[in-house]
This record gives structure tokens, C-alpha cells and sequence, in this order.
């Protein structure tokens, strides 16, 4: 029973340790494997459906650079299922809905429905609204958002697309999980289809404070549609906290026990569920890596310096460039350390159609070929830039020769970099994270380096004292870590969403949610 001692009736009411970052302990000793959830009296399993907004291809190079991908693939691994989202085609922007590609794939014991979208959805729905509105926005950043009403109404109609597209391949048994802001409608549009299974839904972003999000002209109108799942799930009891708070004030919802809500005549509950990796398979791939070709090219070139590394994808969020203001400092400030470092930073780009992306490449790189040429010298460069992919083992492998990981992001839902790199590490020598406390993940990983990225100081003086860490100190600050990630990895991420996603009744919703609709329209947006 999900209130009485389960993970998520906790979840709302856990408290904040004394530097006011979240402590999210609470949620974390579920326990649950994913393998044990989902059965039915008779022990069959329902069948999982998740959708996202990309959807890998299914014999692709294992070289994806995103988080969600990376977690999915592992959970569809393990439990197999339906993964239905956008193929990453294009078609021409004449073409009518109905003429939509939607190829079928199959791997192991995963089908994949991959579907096309037309240019002009693609850049209403995805590179407009998705990511020009509402990922500016859930990391707080208003100075970027732009909310063309155009975006909107391409992002509603792909939702309904989609919605249309998974109908027509609903079992009334299955059990849906729809993934991040790119799909918050999904549910409603279902519903109005009559979908009546459970669906629960995953935001892998943060989300902010109420009047953050009210000043988006749509906030009443997506918030509502939240109310068509039986579980919405962050990644910490702050977001959790920010958007039970954004339903009260807007007198959207009631909360009628912790974590259990009530919005006219629909009940769904809200949890934190910080997302994992798979911690065991990616610390064997790490000790594994000593013979990759490419570490071995990375150790060479690199002597007997220490190696810094920072793994992101190219976006705002991740707090590069301050980052390398913080290693500038660093440098300004340590010139005993002066060709005795190097830090290197794998950045793919990401996004490059929106243009805040595209500016904020010519920056990284500009603030990058500056600092190099200030300090570095005939035989040193500072630091490395690169903008590719690596493949898994080979980043498990550069993270393991590192002697600093810096994960500095000005707000991120989880960060699985950070956790990456721990379990990458050698435990008789592992080096040390030095992390943000706005990233999700500073709530699991007290044993880094906990900054303030804003901080450039702190932050230079942090990569000095991670450098400088004594070795016992080093070992028991990682081991308190790792022991954590192999306890809540992916696996027992994805079996306590669904766990609680499938206590709930089956088939228990309307058809449609007039209810909500009606009781609260009255509402001046
Ligand atoms: P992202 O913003 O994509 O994820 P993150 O959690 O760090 O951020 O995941 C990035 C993933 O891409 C990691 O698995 C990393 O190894 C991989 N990656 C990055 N650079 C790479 C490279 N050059 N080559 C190969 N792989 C690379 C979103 C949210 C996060 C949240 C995740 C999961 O923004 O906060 O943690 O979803 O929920």
C-alpha cells in the first residue's frame, strides 16, 4: 500500500540538511528491482509501454550523449516492452498527419515504434516549445524562454499525434510510462481517446518554484493536463515539493495525504524517484578499459600530469563556461600546478538548430582558446576541448584515469555524470568529484566536493583541494558513494516508479476528465 510505509508517502515531507541542499535518503531505500514489479496474480507481466520523445535506434553505436536514453535502454533491457517516440527523420512539411512514417523494429524482447515528424512539427514541437519554452523554464531560466504561441500549438497537436499513434496499439492490461517535459499532454490525450490504464509520468528535469512557472503564459493549461496520470514522479522532494506547490496555489489540486492529491473527481499521487545507472555493468566496463586504445592514447599524451575531466552535453544548464572561469581561477591562483594539470572537457553539441545553443558553442570555445592561450605553453595546454561522442567503455575508462571529476551544472534534474564517475573510480585510488548543489544528484552524493558554481572562487579552490586530497580521505568519501549507487541503481529506479505506478487500480480512470475540466475553468489565468 503506497501510503502506509511506502517509499512515496515520504517523499514529500523529507527534510534538508543544514547546507539546504535536499536529503533524499528517504527515497532511496525502496529497494525494489524492477524484475519483481508489474506481475499479475497469475505472474504474467503487463507490458510496458514507455514514451519518450527520441527514441534510439535499436542497433544503434551505443554512443548516445543523453541521459534518458541511457536509463531507458537499460530499463527496456531488463523488463522489454513497447518504446514508442519521434525516429529522429524528418518528412516534408506537406505531408498530413496520417501519412506519418511509423516504422516498427524489433530487439530482444523490446518492439520499437519510431515515427517521423514533419519539419514544421519538429520545430514548433520540439525545437520551439519543448526546448526554447519549457527546458529555459524548468531550469529557471526566464531571461531565455520564448513562448510563440505557433510552438504551443505544435507541441499540443504532436502530443495528440502520439497519443493517436499509441492507441491504436493499446491493450487495456498495459502499463504506460511517458517520459519527460517534451510529453506532458500524452496522458489527457489518452485519456480523451479512453485510454483507462494506469500512466505514469517521469520529468528528468528540474522543476522550479511557483512563480517561476507561472510567468509562462500556458502554466494553468499544462498543469492541469498533469492531472490525467495516476503518478508523476521527479527526480527530488524539492521538485516534487515545487510542483505540489504550483497545483495548491493555483487551487488546481488538494493534497489529501502526503504525496496523495485530489483534483475534482481524479486522485494521482506525486513522488520522488532520483533516477540511477547502471552501477555494477559501468564500474566493470571502467576496470575493463585499461587496454581501450583510445585511454591508452589518453594516458600516453599525458606524462605525468593529473587529468581533470568534465563530460557534457552542450547546453546552458551544465554551467561550462563558468566552469572554466572556475579553472582559470584555479590556475590564477595554484601556479604550482602550472604543467602539472590537465583538464579535459568532452562536450558533444546538442541542439544546435536553437540558437541560444549555437551562440553558446562560439562562447565555451572562445572562453576555452583564451584561457589556453594566457597559461598554456609550448609542451602544456590547459585544456582540452573536445566536441564528440565516446562509446561507453571508453568514457568509463577516461573517467577511471581521472584524478578530479567536475560536475558543476547551474541546475540539472539528476546528473548521471556525476554518478558515472564514481563508479567508474578504482577504489584503493579513486579520484574525487567536485560537484554542484544544484544538481539533483549533490542529494545522494554527499561524499564530493559539494560548490556553489556561481562561486567562481570556491569552486577554483575546490578543484585545489580535491588535487591535494589525502588518499584515506579520498577512499572513504567514494566508498560512502558507491556504496549508495549500487544500492539505488537504475534498475531499483525504474522497479519503484513502477511499483508504485502499478499498485494503483487498474482500468480505475474515466474516460474522460470532465471533472477538472469542469470544476475548475472558473480559474483566471
Ligand atoms: P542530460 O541533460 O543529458 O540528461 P546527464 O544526466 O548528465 O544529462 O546525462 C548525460 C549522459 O550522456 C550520460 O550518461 C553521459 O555519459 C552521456 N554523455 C555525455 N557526453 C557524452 C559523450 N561525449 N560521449 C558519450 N556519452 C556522453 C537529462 C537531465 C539530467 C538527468 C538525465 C536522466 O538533464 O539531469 O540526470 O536526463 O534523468
Amino acid at each position: 500500500m503506497l501510503g502506509a510505509g511506502g517509499g512515496i508517502s515520504r517523499l514529500l515531507s523529507s527534510s534538508r540538511s543544514p547546507q539546504g541542499t535536499q536529503m533524499a535518503t528517504q527515497t532511496l531505500e525502496t529497494g525494489v528491482h524492477l524484475a519483481d514489479v508489474g506481475k499479475s496474480s497469475g505472474g504474467e507481466m503487463s507490458r510496458l509501454i514507455v514514451i519518450s520523445n527520441r527514441v534510439p535506434a535499436p542497433r544503434g553505436s551505443g554512443a548516445e550523449a543523453g541521459g534518458l536514453a541511457v536509463a531507458m535502454k537499460a530499463v527496456l533491457r531488463e523488463r522489454g516492452g513497447l518504446w514508442l517516440g519521434w525516429s529522429g527523420e524528418t518528412t516534408a512539411d506537406d505531408d498530413e498527419p496520417e501519412q506519418f512514417k511509423i516504422h516498427m523494429r524489433e530487439e530482444g524482447n523490446t518492439q520499437f515504434a519510431l515515427i517521423d515528424l514533419t519539419r514544421r512539427d519538429l520545430d514548433e514541437y520540439y525545437n520551439g516549445f519543448a526546448n526554447r519554452a519549457l527546458w529555459p523554464l524548468l531550469h529557471y531560466r526566464l531571461d531565455l524562454a520564448d513562448f510563440g504561441r505557433h510552438d504551443l500549438s505544435g507541441y499540443f497537436r504532436v502530443n495528440a499525434f502520439f497519443a493517436k499513434v499509441l492507441a491504436e496499439r493499446l491493450e487495456p492490461t498495459d502499463t504506460i510510462w511517458v517520459q519527460d517535459y517534451h510529453l506532458i499532454p500524452l496522458a489527457a490525450e489518452l485519456r480523451a481517446r479512453g485510454a483507462r490504464n494506469r500512466i505514469g509520468f517521469f520529468l528528468h528535469i528540474p522543476w522550479p518554484p511557483p512563480d517561476v512557472w507561472y510567468a509562462m503564459p500556458a502554466h494553468y493549461r499544462l498543469l492541469e493536463a498533469f492531472t490525467a496520470y495516476d503518478l508523476i514522479g521527479f527526480q527530488t522532494a524539492w521538485d516534487a515539493e515545487n510542483f505540489a506547490s504550483c497545483l495548491k496555489r493555483e487551487g488546481l489540486a488538494e493534497e489529501t495525504a502526503p504525496g496523495g492529491f485530489r483534483a475534482g473527481t481524479l486522485e494521482f499521487t506525486i513522488g520522488a524517484f532520483p533516477i540511477g545507472i547502471e552501477t555494477k555493468e559501468f564500474a566493470a566496463a571502467a576496470r575493463g578499459a585499461a587496454d581501450n586504445p583510445l585511454v591508452k592514447r589518453m594516458v600516453a599524451s599525458l606524462g605525468d600530469r593529473a587529468l581533470i575531466i568534465g563530460v557534457d552535453r552542450l547546453d546552458y544548464s551544465k554551467g561550462i563556461d563558468h566552469r572554466l572561469l572556475a579553472y582559470e581561477r584555479f590556475l590564477k591562483n595554484n601556479p604550482a600546478y602550472h604543467n602539472k594539470v590537465t583538464y579535459l572537457q568532452i562536450t558533444p553539441k546538442s541542439r544546435s538548430d536553437v540558437p541560444e545553443y549555437a551562440q553558446m558553442q562560439a562562447e565555451v570555445a572562445g572562453t576555452a582558446g583564451r584561457i589556453n592561450g594566457a597559461f598554456g605553453h609550448l609542451d602544456w595546454t590547459p585544456i582540452r576541448y573536445i566536441n564528440r561522442t565516446f562509446k561507453r567503455p571508453t568514457l568509463a575508462g577516461l573517467y577511471r584515469m581521472s584524478d578530479v571529476g567536475l560536475v558543476t551544472p547551474l541546475r540539472d534534474g539528476m546528473n548521471l555524470v556525476a554518478k558515472e564517475f564514481v563508479a567508474a573510480q578504482d577504489g584503493d585510488d579513486p579520484g574525487v568529484l567536485v560537484l554542484s548543489r544544484f544538481a539533483g544528484a549533490a542529494a545522494e552524493l554527499s561524499g564530493a566536493l559539494i560548490i556553489n558554481p556561481y562561486d567562481l572562487d570556491s569552486t577554483g579552490n575546490a578543484i585545489a583541494g580535491a588535487l591535494a586530497m589525502p588518499h584515506a580521505d579520498r577512499v572513504a568519501r567514494w566508498r560512502d558513494m558507491f556504496d549508495r549507487l549500487m544500492k539505488n541503481d537504475v534498475s531499483t529506479w525504474a522497479g519503484g516508479f513502477l511499483e508504485a505506478l502499478e499498485e494503483k487500480p487498474d482500468g480505475a480512470r474515466p474516460y474522460r476528465h470532465e471533472a477538472v475540466h469542469g470544476e475548475h475553468r472558473a480559474h483566471i489565468s
